[in-house]
């Protein structure tokens, strides 16, 4: 039968492992309180947490309608490793960073840097961080008073006992990227201000969360909504249960049956008068969750980069450990050279990320420039839609480099390509992200084009000394005298596609 066994691929400390992360910090980010303690949670990450994981794969969300007397209950019950990365995530503050702000402009770097170490061995509860960062980024743009005081400080706090994740409750069947006239949730207005919901969403991830934030219509004296985006408010709305232990406004529809994130509950949820308070003036329930969208895609873009970056540090890893043709995998130039392409896709795709991370704490900390608010706008649809894509691929050639193995399902490495599907479709789609650009050059009479390439330009200009970069600078110089034509089109396309749609 033979007595060969192949060496598995070990996961050292992701942040140690990781040359372009640590040199990106040292430049950015010295202090030391940052280094040790991402190196600190990079350990525990490889020790401990990736293990969980993995338990929370194995151990997918259950829902549980009735209790054994026939009551109904919609208990979601998922994983204790699954709990224990709710605590895990309070204590290591992945959200409170943000909003601690202990780096100045730098806090976001350093909270996206967490969450990179983090994102492949979450088990997908990223996805929850990313919708509660979101939430806690909207309740402070909206004022942080009553009623949702207590949710924001929840949402951000590091008490475990104390932690809220939030939802993000858009989509309904009509329309996932149309929120705005497939919606039908209507908002009923109560005698003491508040309203109580009624609707369905097709699609809600996390769905274990305390409180959420949801898209509705109001209604007026006689029932009537107003269609489109100018009748959608913004809605916040805690989950929580009567006396009979029955969800409040809520029935749990079905647990969704999906490709991958199956780590996670997604569920569809029936609203029956569910108590909500408005938070958006009357008609601006979009632009209200704009900023919820911008959180939750830059954590979209870092998963997809961690992905990557995970599957490389694995496959390089196992090249040194796997034998063929008498020879270890890493002396074959061959291998090495799909290696090093996997390594040059997900080295453009971090540095992407992370300069949209410093954009975003340039603009929380109160030293961005209009020129990036612009550059923050416009890369953002550019990042998550194209590290998206990045992400299904690089990480399909990844599991290639284990051979069979990568095909083999309790190896783990499957569930990496599974999760990585969803990265291009949920928060938006490729082809809607790509209208959101149209929509932004257009509405900002292209300033935010004329920002990308004059920052292309400067970047070019540092790298002057690289001969190879001469076509790019061409193709920049020729953009900029082409500013004016660019945003006619894109104002052209962006109303053809929106007459196609209305
Ligand atoms: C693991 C890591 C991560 C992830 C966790 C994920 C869990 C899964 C969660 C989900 O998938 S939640 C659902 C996510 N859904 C989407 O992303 C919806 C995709 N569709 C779009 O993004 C559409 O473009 C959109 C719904 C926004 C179109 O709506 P409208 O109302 O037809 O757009 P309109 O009229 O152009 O814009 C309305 C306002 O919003 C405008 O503001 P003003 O009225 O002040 O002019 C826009 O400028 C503003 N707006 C729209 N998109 C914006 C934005 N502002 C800033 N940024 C944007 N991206
Ligand atoms: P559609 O809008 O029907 O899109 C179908 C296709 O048409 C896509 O290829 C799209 O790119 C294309 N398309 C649509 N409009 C245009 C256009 N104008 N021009 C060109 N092409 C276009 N939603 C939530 O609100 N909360 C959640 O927690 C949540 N969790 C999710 C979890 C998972 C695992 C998944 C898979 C989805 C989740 N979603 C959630 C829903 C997700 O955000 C939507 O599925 C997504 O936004 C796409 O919407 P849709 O399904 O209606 O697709």
């Amino acid at each position: 039968i033979g007595s060969f066994f192949q060496e598995r691929p070990v996961l050292k400390n992701p942040f140690l492992e990781d040359a372009l992360l640590r040199g990106y910090l040292r430049r950015h980010l010295p202090q030391e309180a940052a280094r040790s303690d991402l190196c600190a949670f990079g350990e525990r990450v490889a020790n401990e947490v990736d293990r969980w994981g993995r338990e929370c794969e194995l151990t997918p969300p259950q829902l549980i309608h009735f209790d054994p007397w026939g009551n109904r209950v919609d208990h979601i019950v998922t994983s204790p490793a699954w709990k224990r990365m709710k605590d895990l995530s309070a204590q290591e503050g992945l959200v409170a960073i943000g909003y601690e702000r202990p780096f100045g402009e730098w806090s976001r770097v350093y909270q996206m840097s967490k969450l990179y170490i983090f994102s492949p061995s979450s088990g997908l509860f990223t996805c929850p961080l990313a919708m509660t960062d979101g939430a806690a980024k909207v309740l402070q743009s909206i004022g942080v008073s009553w009623p949702v005081d207590e949710a924001y400080s929840r949402l951000t706090t590091r008490r475990p006992e104390w932690f809220w994740t939030s939802g993000q409750w858009m989509t309904e069947r009509q329309g996932g990227s149309d929120v705005a006239s497939g919606t039908e949730t209507v908002a009923v207005p109560q005698s003491d201000g508040s309203y109580k919901l009624h609707g369905f969403k097709w699609f809600t991830s996390a769905t274990d969360a305390d409180m959420t934030l949801t898209l509705a219509r109001v209604q007026d004296r006689t029932g009537a909504t107003t269609p489109g985006s100018r009748g959608l408010s913004l809605f916040y709305a805690e989950v929580s249960r009567d006396e009979g232990g029955r969800l409040r406004g809520i029935e749990v529809q079905r647990l969704k049956d999906k490709l991958g994130t199956r780590q996670m509950p997604t569920a569809e949820l029936l609203l029956d008068g569910l108590p909500a308070h408005r938070l958006s003036d009357e008609g601006r329930g979009v632009a209200s969750i704009a900023n919820m969208l911008t959180i939750t895609r830059i954590h979209n873009s870092i998963s997809a980069a961690a992905a990557m970056r995970r599957v490389v540090q694995l496959a390089r890893d196992y090249a040194s450990r796997r034998t063929a043709f008498g020879k270890l995998l890493k002396d074959h130039p061959l291998h090495m050279q799909t290696l090093a392409r996997m390594e040059v896709q997900t080295r453009g795709a971090f540095l992407l990320v992370m300069d949209v991370c410093r954009l975003l704490g340039r603009e929380e900390s109160g030293m961005a420039t209009q020129f990036d608010r612009y550059l923050l706008r416009l890369l953002t649809p550019v990042v998550k839609l194209y590290t998206g894509k990045q992400a299904v691929a690089v990480v399909s050639e990844g599991l290639e480099s284990f051979g069979g193995q990568g095909y083999i399902e309790d190896t783990g490495l499957p569930g990496l390509l599974r999760d990585a599907q969803v990265l291009s479709i949920w928060e938006g789609t490729t082809n809607v992200l790509s209208l959101d650009v149209l929509r932004c050059v257009a509405r900002s009479s292209g300033m935010v084009l004329h920002a990308f390439f004059t920052h292309a330009k400067s970047l070019l200009a540092g790298a002057s000394s690289v001969s190879s970069l001469g076509p790019a600078v061409t193709a920049v110089d020729r953009a900029l005298s082409e500013l004016e034509t660019f945003v006619q089109v894109a104002a052209k396309r962006e109303a053809s596609y929106l007459e196609l749609a209305a």
